[in-house]
């Protein structure tokens, strides 16, 4: 059920009746852009507006026009792998793409002697001329594959364990990693070893990098229960898999375990969300400062706000739709999304006017509802009944299943 909370009134209901704009939480509101799609995986932004997508169960990257409604191939690749958490699941635009058309793809290329692995490649596209930057072994599930640029220009790639947890801790294994690399393919002077970046992840589908504070956050999809987002430092190591969220892990028996992780050596996650249960935390961006995370099973996107005073990061739902959240980004003020079937634009309330987050004071039931400290305990919030995950997964049809 779709959470009216902020703003309530006639407002929000003129808005629903034109068809043009849904409310949501915290009186942001949702605004389909783009539909009739399949399920857009990995959404990326022009500086001049163009969306570009690319869809886990196709071959292809689409770049849409938002002026004309035009939409073109980019990019049409080889056989690939598509089942579960393969396929065509990372792009990245250069950042001067405008200028240069530059882009960059991770996808799984089939191996018909290997149907339950493949290869993953990262690619970069130019003038329709792809340059092979990195090959990784690739698995049914546990395959990361998302690219973000630091404010040098040079790539963040997130990878995952391949199901295969051991590898998550070796430094040297570019797998259950995030990768860091020089835009022709060679790793920077910031790596441990080879080109990792930072280690222990289990299987990180959101990276966001904030230019404007120089930092890097990863959502992190733990096993059946306590997903994590992390603030990536150089050479840091994020634990997976001796721990999930701020507790151990039993690897071995794929258990859950209720002792504290009280190893100095790990990084400590910045928000631990759900005990029993996982919402599979997908794309993120880096809006104003706060930190914008999709996830697949609750068809919702979360924001992430850090207390000035305190430092802990707070908890909101900001969208809470009726299909699986692929991807966020952040572009002229607002969030984009993708999920499945369509691309929407989440607006954030105009602070100035009535039902805006400055003259909205929220009771303490509100609050108490809506936001929750992460940083002391991993407080868990399990929102959704196995019914709704169960529609989802039947409403989606054949294609992806979510990042486990
Ligand atoms: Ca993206
Ligand atoms: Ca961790």
């Amino acid at each position: 059920m779709r959470r009216l909370l902020l703003p309530a009134g006639l407002a929000v209901l003129a808005l629903a009746a034109a068809g043009l704009a849904q409310p949501s939480d915290e009186g942001f509101e949702a605004e389909t852009v783009v539909d009739d799609l399949g399920a857009p995986v990995d959404l990326a932004i022009a500086p001049a507006g163009d969306l570009w997508w690319n869809a886990i169960g196709e071959s292809h990257v689409v770049r849409h026009d938002p002026d004309t409604g035009e939409q073109e191939i980019v990019l049409e690749t080889e056989a690939i792998h598509t089942h579960a958490e393969r396929g065509l699941v990372g792009l990245a635009l250069d950042p001067d793409v405008a200028d240069n058309g530059m882009f960059y793809v991770f996808y799984t290329l089939e191996d018909p002697n290997d149907p339950e692995g493949g290869t993953n490649v990262l690619e970069r596209v130019e003038d329709g001329e792809r340059t092979r930057l990195l090959t990784l072994p690739a698995h049914v599930n546990h395959n990361g594959g998302r690219i973000v640029f630091d404010d040098e220009g040079r790539l963040f790639v997130s990878t995952g364990d391949n199901q295969d947890p051991v590898r998550a801790q070796r430094p040297e294994d570019p797998l259950g990693s995030i990768l860091h690399m020089h835009p022709n393919g060679t790793p920077t002077d910031e790596t441990i070893a080879n080109y990792s970046y930072s280690v222990g992840h289990r299987n990180v589908f959101g990276l966001a990098y904030d230019e404007a504070n120089d930092r890097l956050f990863a959502t992190e999809n733990s096993n059946e229960e306590r997903d994590e987002v992390n603030l990536i430092e150089a050479g840091h190591n994020y634990g997976w898999p001796e721990c999930q969220g701020h507790h151990r892990y039993d690897a071995a028996n794929y258990t859950a375990l209720e002792a504290s992780c009280t190893d100095p050596s790990y990084t400590d996650p910045i928000g631990v969300f759900y005990d029993n249960d996982t919402s599979a935390p997908t794309g993120a961006a880096v809006l104003e400062g706060d930190l914008y995370w999709g996830s697949f099973n609750e068809g919702t996107i979360h924001r992430l706000t850090q207390d000035p005073e305190t430092g802990d990061w707070n908890d909101n739902v900001v969208y809470d739709g009726e299909a699986s959240v692929f991807d966020v980004e952040a572009h002229g003020g607002s969030i984009y999304y993708a999920e499945r079937g369509a691309i929407g634009r989440l607006d954030p309330p105009d602070p100035a006017s009535p039902g805006g987050l400055v003259s909205e004071v929220p009771t303490p039931g509100a609050l108490a509802a809506l936001a929750f400290t992460l940083s002391a305990l991993g407080l868990t919030t399990a929102k959704r009944s196995a019914g709704r995950r169960w529609r989802q997964q039947k409403k989606g049809g054949p294609g992806p299943k979510g990042p486990a």
